[in-house]
């Protein structure tokens, strides 16, 4: 009888210097929200109550903490000298969109962290992290080192938990996560199915990907982690998005489908060959699982790609109650949009294991292009293992009410790039951030928290 299992989610805490600099090609709100006003603080919070709202529907909660922002450690790398307020001055002055990449609180965005596989899946029964290399976007590609640390700080035990190098920082092998990576499964403590979904085949010179926008994840990246982690050949599939959703704003799959369990929710647009692909999962989790895979597919006439693009519907967290339901958790856009209203409410009426839904507010992160699903890390776990995962990040009503003050104390009301120049901002920031590990007591993650100056 295999040890009982269930998901935990991992969401990072939006940082100090959360800011819209339009940065994310490809990423249509980021775009749209480009220097317009943040509000950090408020960013925070509407966090912190989606993961409170989880934690009291019964499920295992935990916090990542927000990635050391400026990241002056980058601008001394690209050749900025001198103090910190120098660097910041010089960099404001001749590299203002590099200031911005090293400004930006994208690490927030967890569902980008890695992609995990469980120890029911992997041939040597431990649980997996890969983290993202995230090398298409230039101020994504600088989370790499610190949510590696991070990882192995939080998940420590080896006999537990394996910890994998990022892929090689080439394009390649591009990388983004567990944001193109969906695990189906009967109940989790048994084998499932694991989909890699990626946007080009890197080695193919034939492979032009989409006419606009990039790709952001690879075939050959989504090969190499599943070989990493030692995935049963039959238990793994690897399927292409569909390059014009990805030219509509669907830079990562999960802003086009989610699956739990036997459930998958997808845009009829997602693939690029939606019958093979639905064929192989299908047959796949047929023959390895029990019981059907149950399709909820949604066309282009009941919700149109730009229409799920806006709303981030499919960008709902799809999550298994401790009764075994299914609830979603969407993004409050989905009520405000006629067509995705409808779409939820008629998966609640027909018989399927979706039974409920939770609206949240998480429009700070929105207007960056990032849902509530994107906010969060899964990672199946069994009760072993939850207890070698380091305790001070799961999220007790104390943990809650202490990051709520944390953060309130702590977090500017609102900012815009033209603040990035203020040392001040750096300052906050890093007493906030150090105060932080305090609460985790995570020990000293940051590198300002080593260094000798
Ligand atoms: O990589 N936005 C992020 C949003 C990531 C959403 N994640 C998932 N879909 N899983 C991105 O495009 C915007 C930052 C800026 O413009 O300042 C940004 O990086």
């Amino acid at each position: 009888m295999p040890e009982q299992a269930f998901e935990a989610n991992f969401d990072a805490l939006v940082g100090p210097t959360h800011n819209y600099a339009g940065l994310a090609y490809g990423n249509l709100a980021s775009t749209e929200h480009g220097l317009t006003r943040s509000q950090p603080r408020a960013a925070l919070l509407q966090g912190l109550r989606k993961m409170k709202l989880l934690a009291d529907l019964g499920l295992k909660q935990g916090v990542l903490p927000p990635h050391e922002r400026p990241d002056i450690g980058t601008l001394r790398r690209l050749g900025f000298g001198g103090s910190d307020a120098q660097i910041l001055a010089a960099a404001t002055r001749k590299a203002p969109l590099l200031l911005a990449a090293c400004y930006s609180s994208s690490g927030m965005w967890a569902a980008n962290a890695a992609t995990v596989s469980p120890g029911a899946d992997t041939a040597d029964a431990k649980v997996h992290f890969t983290p993202a290399n995230l090398i298409s976007q230039a101020h994504r590609s600088i989370e790499t080192s610190f949510t590696a640390s991070v990882l192995r700080a939080i998940f420590p035990d080896p006999d537990a938990f394996l910890h994998h190098e990022p892929l090689p920082a080439n394009a390649l092998l591009s990388d983004e996560g567990a944001a193109n990576h969906t695990r189906f499964c009967a109940d989790f403590s048994h084998p499932g199915i694991e989909l890699f979904v990626y946007g080009r085949e890197g080695l193919n010179p034939a492979d032009r990907g989409p006419a606009l926008f990039p790709a952001r994840q690879t075939l050959e990246a989504s090969q190499a982690v599943a070989r990493l982690h030692q995935l049963d050949p039959l238990r793994k599939i690897f399927a292409r998005q569909n390059p014009e959703v990805i030219d509509q704003g669907v830079f990562h799959n999960d802003v086009i489908s989610v699956g739990n369990g036997n459930v998958f929710f997808y845009h009829a647009h997602a693939f690029q060959d939606p019958p093979s692909v639905l064929e192989e999962l299908k047959s796949a989790f047929g023959r390895c699982c029990e019981g059907d895979l149950v399709l909820l597919a949604v066309t282009q006439d009941e919700v149109t790609v730009a229409e799920a693009v806006q709303s981030y519907l499919f960008n709902s967290q799809l999550v298994t109650l401790p009764d075994g339901s299914m609830c979603l958790i969407a993004p409050t856009e989905c009520r405000e949009t006629a067509t995705t209203k409808a779409c939820l409410d008629k998966i609640l009426a027909e018989p399927n294991p979706v039974v409920s839904l939770h609206y949240v507010d998480v429009r700070e992160s929105m207007k960056n292009g990032g849902g509530p699903a994107c906010l969060r890390l899964r990672v199946v776990l069994t009760e072993r293992d939850l207890a070698r995962t380091h305790q001070g990040i799961l999220l007790t009503d104390r943990l809650y009410n202490n990051l709520i003050d944390w953060g309130t104390r702590r977090y500017r009301e609102e900012l815009h790039v033209d603040d990035l120049a203020d040392p001040a901002l750096l300052e906050e920031s890093r007493s906030a951030l150090d105060e932080l590990t305090q609460i985790l007591r995570i020990g000293s993650v940051y590198p300002f928290q080593q260094s000798t100056e």
